[in-house]
């Protein structure tokens, strides 16, 4: 008997991109993935230090990362290189906070938006239009999500709540179908 395996969900997903390039369907999708399966759990990988990135797929279309959040671990607020990012939540509860930068070159003034509770089997959608945001996992507990960015994301931008201070960051993956590439 054949097990399932999260690599598996790079089919459905490029066909999706391949019928509609703006993804109509990935929400359901990723959905129908975190309600059933538990498969995810042969690639999630915690560090001390640091939330995790995971790449399970990358192709012309998208991008699939499993992020791993251990207990007081967040991202810093960041945009998504004028892309679109689907957020599915596997285990724990996860927090996004959005935040506003209206624009003066290298620096802006942030301003906080509202918050938003992810519990497992739940999916998020963010892209520059929407807001900024942070992420991270709620009550001390760690937690993973399932992210898709469509299309792939090398670069995003890093603001400072405190300096209003603008930087680029080159995205690094943690493993790569199952492989640890970082440490
Ligand atoms: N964009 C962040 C995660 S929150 S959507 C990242 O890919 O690391
Ligand atoms: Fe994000």
């Amino acid at each position: 008997m054949k097990t399932s395996s999260i690599l598996d969900l790079s089919r459905p997903l490029t066909a999706e991109f391949e019928r509609d390039p703006k993804g109509s369907k990935i929400a359901q999708i990723l959905q129908e993935y975190a309600r059933s399966k538990q498969c995810w759990k042969d690639f999630a990988l915690f560090a001390p230090s640091v939330y995790t990135r995971n790449l399970i797929e990358r192709n012309e279309w998208f991008e699939l990362l499993l992020l791993c959040w251990d207990a007081g671990q967040s991202s810093p607020i960041h945009n998504h290189a004028g892309q679109n990012c689907w957020m599915a939540v596997l285990e724990g509860e996860i927090e996004e906070v959005q935040f506003d930068c209206p624009k003066t070159d290298a620096r802006c003034e942030l301003v906080q938006r509202g918050t938003k509770t992810y519990v497992p089997g739940k999916v998020g959608f963010i892209n520059d239009d929407i807001a900024l945001h942070l992420v991270r996992p709620k009550h001390g507990r760690r937690g993973v999500s399932l992210h898709l960015y469509s299309r792939p994301i090398e670069t995003c931008q890093l603001y400072d709540e405190a300096t209003g201070t603008i930087v680029m960051r080159t995205m690094a993956y943690h493993s790569i179908r199952g492989s640890v590439v970082a440490k």
